[in-house]
């Protein structure tokens, strides 16, 4: 006869799911688990705050495509851990948080730490439950992980009452479900699959939108539709490097089809949009639609939900996105297909004429480092291969757009929760799940301070990456929208003002360097990547650049002016004084 306890059964179900690494933060509530980890020798990352725990499991699957996985403390250890959890959830992002909870032979008599804890995470979730039987503990694991994964990934969370956890239960009467999810994704229907390849055929100017459908079903074959179809690809973050940046059929982010860009050619924009594991929102660009609202709309998505959110659409197609790649390209194979040769060189010339976007204004620039320059300087200094994260206002953008990614799962960043202080985590997650790889972040001065601490988590196990932070002295997409709304010099709680990142990394246990000058950027950087420790380069850069996704943001319906650039954007007088410009939303008349 042998008892094994709730922790035990919790680990070997991990194990089952083939979860080698925790992310988690003491609490006596778990104590089982750690010392079942601790036998199976489980990598236990132990964070500062649960909000990182949370960030991280988030961000390991974002670089892995599997779900991460987070145990917290019950009470603050669970309401701390929610916006990791909620920035999952608005992203479709696999993980799973189990937390801790006070007994349940003391519910109702005030025992410590008691909240009501599913009430919390039931609307952030896909899927909640509270375990009641240990011996259950198994079963419900599986089930969370199945959740997790299986259709729409989504966040899941699992609760386990101290007297449930600690309890001891005969081995042999603790079941671990063998067969438990399909094997098979579901594919497109025949009609469907029939209708978007005619559609396909026909298109002049086809483009693809992927986003993170495409990523979470593993559809590697993408890029070799791509080029069988002479399809352009374009991606949103969570999509990046599906189809490798460097691919001639890569054209970067949506805009690259919005009408706007296409207006002077005379050519037309796209006239077949196959929108692949993408939402209709604010990334396709909103009410500012990317999507020509003549073209054909194909949506492909594996949550029959979504097709047709926020837009109509002329077909739609209930599929795992890989399997509906896969059956086009088996069908396609040896059909004569246009080669959109006037497209695709159109959108190239788009495509290089951004990549060059800010040369002229990086070598023309006097005065504090030009923020692009940052960007563009740290980006050459990194692999090929490096897995890079990017978290702040505008500093996300500089990176986002110097950054070329060349494999799925290396270029972490905000999504629709646009939750700022994601980049430490995310990077150290990413760093546990490719020790070998390079592993770099960027973060906003502002967003820094969200978890500066884990700094420390970097040090003390042993994950050494190379933070970057651009220190502008302010929450710099912030200070601008309010200039660019009221005038210059008028703001309101956006200051930050000069503080040294770099020592208060080095008290962390990080090394810290400060960088001035941009000719010192790339020897940092060297020394940085060079290191066996978690480096922290506080790089000041000029206050007054504002990136051109802020100025579009906060003038998006005010009076065009021809001459708006980036350096010059903030004006002596408010930009515009009919109507009400909403922070992020444009114009808009309010009654
Ligand atoms: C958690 C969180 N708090 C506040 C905001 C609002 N916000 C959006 S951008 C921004 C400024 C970011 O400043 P910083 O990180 O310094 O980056 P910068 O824009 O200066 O590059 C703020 C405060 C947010 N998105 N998320
Ligand atoms: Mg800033």
């Amino acid at each position: 006869m042998v008892k094994i306890d709730g922790g035990e059964m919790m680990v070997r179900a991990l194990e089952r799911e083939g979860v080698r690494e925790i992310f988690t933060l003491h609490g006596g509530h778990l104590d089982s688990i750690y010392a079942a980890a601790a036998r199976h020798d489980f990598r236990v990352i132990d964070t500062r705050h649960e909000q990182a725990a949370a960030h991280m499991a988030d961000g390991w699957a974002r670089t892995t495509g599997r779900p991460g996985v987070a145990i917290v403390t019950a009470g603050p250890g669970v309401t701390d851990a929610v916006t990791g959890v909620a920035n999952a959830f608005m992203d479709s992002i696999p993980m799973v948080l189990v937390g801790g909870r006070s007994p349940l032979a003391d519910d109702d008599k005030l025992p410590l730490q008691a909240v009501d804890q599913m009430g919390i995470l039931r609307p952030i979730t896909k899927w909640a439950r509270s375990v009641t039987h240990t011996e259950r503990i198994p079963e419900f694991v599986a089930a969370a992980f199945r959740h997790a994964i299986s259709g729409r990934p989504g966040p899941v969370f699992l609760e386990l009452p101290i007297d449930v956890l600690f309890r001891r239960a005969e081995e042999s009467e603790v079941p671990f479900p063998e067969n438990y999810r399909p094997k098979m994704p579901p594919g497109p229907s025949r009609e469907g699959l029939r209708q978007a390849l005619a559609w396909l055929q026909e298109a002049k100017r086809p483009a693809i939108l992927a986003g993170g459908g495409v990523w979470f079903s593993q559809t590697a074959e993408l890029t070799q539709l791509a080029e069988l179809a002479h399809l352009p690809v374009m991606t949103n973050a969570k999509a990046r490097g599906t189809v490798s940046e460097e691919h001639p059929l890569n054209f970067g982010g949506f805009g690259a089809i919005h009408p706007a860009a296409h207006r002077k050619s005379g050519g037309g924009t796209a006239d077949l949009v196959i929108l692949l594991g993408t939402r209709i929102g604010m990334f396709t660009g909103g009410r500012n639609s990317v999507i020509p609202s003549d073209a054909r709309v194909i949506q492909v998505d594996i949550e029959p939900e979504e097709i047709g959110r926020n837009r109509d659409i002329q077909l739609g197609v209930v599929s795992d996105c890989r399997e509906f790649v896969r059956q086009a390209i088996d069908a396609l194979e040896g059909e004569k297909i246009d080669p959109h040769q006037e497209w695709i060189e159109r959108l190239t010339a788009i495509r290089e004429a951004g990549r060059h976007r800010y040369d002229d204004a990086i070598a023309n620039h006097k005065g504090p480092i030009h923020p692009a320059r940052l960007a563009h300087d740290v980006a050459k200094a990194l692999d090929k291969d490096a897995i890079v994260v990017a978290d702040g206002g505008e500093t996300a953008a500089w990176m986002g757009n110097a950054w070329t990614a060349c494999h799925p799962g290396h270029f972490l960043t905000h999504g629709y929760l646009g939750c700022l202080g994601v980049g430490l985590p995310f990077a150290l997650a990413a760093k546990a799940a490719h020790p070998d790889q390079q592993v770099f972040c960027i973060i906003g001065d502002g967003s820094s301070g969200l978890n500066f601490s884990e700094f420390h988590t970097g040090a003390k196990n042993n994950l050494p990456i190379t933070v970057v932070i651009n220190n502008d002295k302010q929450w710099g997409m912030s200070k601008h929208g309010q200039e660019i709304m009221w005038g210059k010099g008028r703001h309101v709680a956006t200051e930050l003002g000069m503080v040294h990142y770099e020592k208060a990394a080095q008290g962390l246990g990080a090394n810290g360097e400060l960088v001035e000058r941009a000719e010192d950027i790339a020897p940092a950087m060297k020394r940085a990547l060079g290191s066996s420790r978690i480096t922290c380069l506080n790089i000041v850069t000029d206050s007054d650049v504002v990136e051109p996704g802020t100025l579009a943001m906060y003038s998006a319906g005010a009076p065009k002016k021809p001459e708006q650039s980036p350096d010059k954007a903030v004006e002596e007088k408010p930009a515009d004084s009919e109507g009400t410009t909403l922070p992020y939303y444009g114009k808009r008349k309010l009654e």
